[in-house]
């Protein structure tokens, strides 16, 4: 059967702002809320839009994000018409190339792309937190009979300059388009999120090879050639819950933001259910000396600590007088007794020695990476 429209994930930035939490993993594979990845909610925003293929690529330290994706089954992406597919860069002919921008990354994958045949591609991040759908979002885009629809959010004109800012008329068509631009005139900034038909992107992409007319990054070059143009290009406006995960201060505001159940980004959410690969773990502990307040503790942990207003994530151990407050604890780490944890996400696997004190504030803060040992004696690592 063919696919009217095909999902393609970019999931290859180093994410560099994250620091230790990126050492080895790819942004999109970084944890969140206790039992998710943040590539958990673009694949279950797919699979929960109907979307039956999507293609996942990816570049920098991929191991982790293929192990957790695999065949797509968590996310019941894995049936006989759909699936999902990890495109790795590979060497063309012109030499071993890597994916330069965002727009490059797809021309390498046009063969994966072309097999599938669509009339559409939604293209996505991977490190982005929130719900959508993608089937209304084509509704739109086929309304205005548009040759790209991008989908946009009001951001506070402080942050402006870090977005895609546009300008649209009444219709909704974008007039003008800047990537990142230092002295923002509006505050319609792009999601990073498009629609568009595939046999005249396909083209674009194509002579843009052959002209050698820089074509690598869709904000920076695509969308602008398509304004020039004079293609039709739509806003496609978003009111929901919405963040670009990229900086740790980002992260850990919406680990915080998903701690309670009232929140705009809903953990109890059963109609648009977020869905990911977990191993079984046994059931939390909470032993008679915890204190456990306004928090997410998930399988496995065991809490002889106090918490409060924190994630513990699967099979974290929060030892007797230890205190962990605002923070996000990251799958097997340990805090051991005594030790102080504020406003910091620990990452996974870490171990914080007795009477250690990991203290951030929330202008800036602290982490420690992936299998770190703070505190800890030579002979006890
Ligand atoms: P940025 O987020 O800064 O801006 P960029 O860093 O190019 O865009 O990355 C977008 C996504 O693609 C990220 O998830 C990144 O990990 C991934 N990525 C980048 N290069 C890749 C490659 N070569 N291969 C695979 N994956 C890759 C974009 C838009 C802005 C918009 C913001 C919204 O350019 O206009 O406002 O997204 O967040
Ligand atoms: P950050 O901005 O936090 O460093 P991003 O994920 O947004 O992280 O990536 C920033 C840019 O770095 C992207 O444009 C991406 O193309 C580039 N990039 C990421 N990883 C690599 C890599 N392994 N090789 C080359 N470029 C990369």
């Amino acid at each position: 059967m063919k696919e009217e429209m095909l999902a393609l994930i970019l999931a290859g930035g180093q994410g560099t702002r994250l620091g230790a939490l990126t050492s080895t993993v790819a942004k999109p594979a970084v944890q969140f809320g206790g039992r998710y990845r943040i590539i958990d909610f673009a694949l279950s925003n797919c699979a929960n839009s109907g979307i039956k293929n999507v293609g996942v690529i990816t570049q920098y330290e991929p191991l982790e994000l293929n192990a957790h994706v695999g065949n797509g089954s968590a996310w019941g992406l894995d049936g006989i018409n759909s699936g999902v597919t990890i495109l790795q860069p590979y060497s063309a002919t012109e030499g071993n190339k890597w994916f330069e921008g965002t727009s490059h990354a797809i021309y390498q994958n046009i063969g994966y792309i072309d097999k599938l045949d669509p009339d559409y591609v939604l293209i996505l991040s991977g490190d982005h937190i929130y719900k959508m759908d993608y089937d209304d979002m084509l509704h739109a885009h086929k309304d205005s009979q548009a040759n790209l629809t991008v989908a946009v959010m009001d951001v506070p004109i402080e942050e402006a300059s870090r977005f895609g800012i546009m300008n649209t008329d009444t219709s909704n068509r974008i007039v003008e388009f800047e990537e990142k631009p230092e002295n923002p005139k509006s505050t319609k900034a792009s999601m990073g999120i498009y629609i568009f038909n595939w046999k005249e992107l396909r083209q674009i992409l194509e002579s843009g090879e052959k002209n050698q007319i820089d074509m690598s990054d869709f904000g920076k070059n695509v969308i602008p050639t398509y304004l020039e143009a004079g293609e039709r290009v739509y806003a496609y406006e978003f009111s929901g819950y919405w963040k670009d995960v990229g900086t740790i201060e980002s992260l850990h505001e919406a680990n915080m933001e998903y701690i309670s159940p009232e929140n705009e980004l809903d953990s109890r959410d059963r109609s648009w259910k977020i869905y990911s690969h977990n191993e079984i773990a046994p059931p939390n502990f909470i032993s008679d000396t915890a204190k456990v307040r306004d928090s997410l503790v998930v399988d496995g942990a065991i809490v002889a600590g106090s918490v409060k207003h924190s994630i513990i994530s699967t099979n974290a151990q929060i030892h007797e007088t230890a205190e962990v407050e605002d923070s996000f604890i990251m799958t097997n780490c340990i805090i051991e007794p005594g030790a102080v944890v504020k406003n910091a996400i620990i990452g996974e696997g870490s171990r914080i020695g007795t009477n250690v004190k990991i203290i951030g504030t929330k202008k800036e803060i602290a982490v420690v990476g992936y299998k770190e040992k703070v505190g800890l004696e030579d002979e006890d690592r």
